[in-house]
């Protein structure tokens, strides 16, 4: 047997001297170093006692080094566990105590507290950095440069993501070696990939848009990443010129529209600008099509499902849809009570199958079954409609979820938090239209009889709790909540009354 993902992308790997990276410092990372300085850190993974099947949790700042690592665990047979770099130490505790990896590695900065942690769940810890102790790097750099890869078959797990449910804690969406080569050759292929292809990376890469999409697309067929470690909009145009794609979320294209070197000339190498992981709007699609000439070709997917559909590379990038379903993704819109499909036109939730589809969440039998139909379809919790032409349109979500800045927001696990504050009575979570991040997440909040907590208290108590890009732009106090008779909250009420309370957000 051969390792399947692995061996997806060596099948098609150029000559070894032609560029797979050039970083924003200078530095410049061939598809041979990849293969040598994947392989050693691989060595290096089995010293730390790593097995076929362990998991690796990993958190660490946006690096070349990171996509080795990953790469690394893809050889070495091991599960690779990306973290967000924003999880503070509670949220971090969850994971950790929930995947129980067998190692897990951390930037320095973080190695004390991190090590610590990775102790009271039976972890060992390492460091990513390029040199001291206990590095990662330094380690594998003693290590021989060529591995004979773990036998891994397309079912075998090969990475979990964790992903917040639609309640109670995040879920590791357990993802195959065959979810992620399958998708990355139907990726490549529709969106006409080739060795000549220079894509400009500038999103993280511990979510499945900036990991799989865009790293495994490039690796597949053999292109190169300009590799950022940050979005920078003001760079970004400077570099346009000497590449041929860019993928990104909703909030890149806004910024980038934001400056003046942006034109048809800045964008005359480009022969595509790829958008995902929230909804464009079509003021945004039409504005950049003004200033580039270029149509923006939207997708949709999901952690556990990867891409589902795209808009067609020749045919018409329809503006506010999300395109066909990609070749082999079965797409279907249904009741969502009685899961009896809707006529064409009609709007229902959206179920997928094929794969791109996960095999379940990791340890939640249950969960993964209530979430799947008996026929195997996957229920994607996001509302859609198929038009006359066959195009997707996603018109909403069934599930309580923000989206901001590309990333997801789980109103649940907000409100969990500050209902546990003293002088809270109860709170609501809400996504409210913001220019910026598309949705900014907002916290109406009643208060307990006599108490004067306030916007700031709630900011500082829950600093330490909650990644940053979680924490509300905007928290608002209120009498009561809004209920229906059932005395469920109406968020649809409160979304309505504070819809306009970003409009002159920068
Ligand atoms: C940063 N902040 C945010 C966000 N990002 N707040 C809300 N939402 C965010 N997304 C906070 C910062 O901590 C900071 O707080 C303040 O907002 C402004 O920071 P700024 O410097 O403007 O932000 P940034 O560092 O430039 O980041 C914005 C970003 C970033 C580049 C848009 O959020 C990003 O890279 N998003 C991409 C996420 C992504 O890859 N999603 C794919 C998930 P303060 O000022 O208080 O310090 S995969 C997926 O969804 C599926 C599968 C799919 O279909 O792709
Ligand atoms: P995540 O699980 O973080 O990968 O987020 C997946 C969710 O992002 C989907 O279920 C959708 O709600 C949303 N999403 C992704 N791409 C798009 C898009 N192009 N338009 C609208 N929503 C999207």
């Amino acid at each position: 047997m051969t390792n399947h993902l692995f061996d997806t992308f060596r099948n098609r790997m150029p000559a070894p001297g032609r560029l797979l990276m050039e970083t924003d410092d200078g530095h410049s990372i061939s598809y041979g170093d990849m293969l040598a300085r994947s392989a050693q850190l691989a060595h290096a993974l089995l010293q730390m006692g790593v097995q076929p099947g362990d998991r690796v949790a990993v958190q660490v700042e946006k690096s070349p080094e990171a996509v080795l690592l990953y790469l690394a665990c893809v050889r070495a047979g091991a599960v690779f566990l990306p973290l967000n770099t924003a999880y503070t130490l509670a949220e971090l505790a969850y994971f950790l105590g929930d995947a129980k990896p067998r190692l897990v590695v951390c930037d320095p900065a973080r190695a004390t507290e991190i090590e610590a942690l990775a102790q009271t769940t039976g972890a060992a810890t390492a460091t990513l950095g390029s040199s001291g102790q206990g590095s990662l790097m330094e380690q594998a750099s003693r290590l021989p440069s060529d591995f004979h890869d773990v036998a891994r078959g397309p079912d075998d797990l090969c990475a979990i993501l964790y992903t917040s449910g639609t309640t109670g804690r995040s879920k590791g969406a357990m993802l195959s070696h065959e979810n992620l080569a399958s998708n990355a050759r139907v990726l490549a292929d529709c969106w006409r990939f080739t060795a000549d292809d220079v894509l400009i990376h500038a999103l993280p890469v511990f979510h499945t848009h900036g990991l799989f999409v865009a790293t495994n697309v490039a690796l597949i067929a053999g292109a190169r990443m300009l590799f950022e470690r940050k979005f920078d909009p003001a760079r970004l145009v400077s570099l346009l010129p000497r590449a041929t794609v860019l993928m990104g979320v909703p909030t890149f294209y806004v910024r980038l529209l934001q400056q003046d070197g942006l034109n048809e000339q800045a964008a005359s190498s480009m022969r595509l600008f790829i958008s995902g992981s929230a909804p464009l709007l079509a003021e945004t699609h039409k504005a950049w099509r003004e200033r580039t000439g270029h149509a923006i070709l939207e997708r949709y997917g999901m952690t556990e499902t990867n891409m589902n559909t795209s808009n067609p590379y020749d045919g018409e990038r329809r503006a506010g849809t999300v395109g066909f379903p990609l070749p082999g993704v079965s797409l279907r819109v249904t009741d969502p009570e009685t899961g009896d499909q809707v006529p064409q036109g009609g709007i229902g939730m959206i179920e997928v199958k094929g794969p791109n589809v996960f095999a379940g969440y990791w340890r939640m039998p249950e969960k993964t079954k209530a979430e799947f139909r008996k026929d195997g379809f996957f229920i994607t919790g996001d509302l859609g409609l198929i038009d006359a032409d066959f195009y997707v349109h996603i018109v909403g979500r069934g599930k309580d979820l923000i989206i901001s800045g590309g990333y997801n927001v789980y109103p649940k696990e907000i409100e969990s938090e500050i209902d546990a504050l003293d002088g809270v009575a109860e709170s609501a979570v809400i996504g409210i239209a913001h220019p910026d991040f598309g949705e900014g997440v907002t916290a109406v909040v009643v208060r307990k009889p006599g108490s004067a907590i306030s916007a700031a208290d709630i900011a500082l108590a829950i600093a330490e709790r909650l990644a940053k890009y979680k924490h509300p732009k905007q928290v608002i106090f209120v009498d009561d909540l809004p209920r229906n008779t059932m005395g469920k909250v109406q968020k649809n009420v409160l979304r309505d009354a504070y819809k306009g309370i970003y409009d002159k957000a920068g």
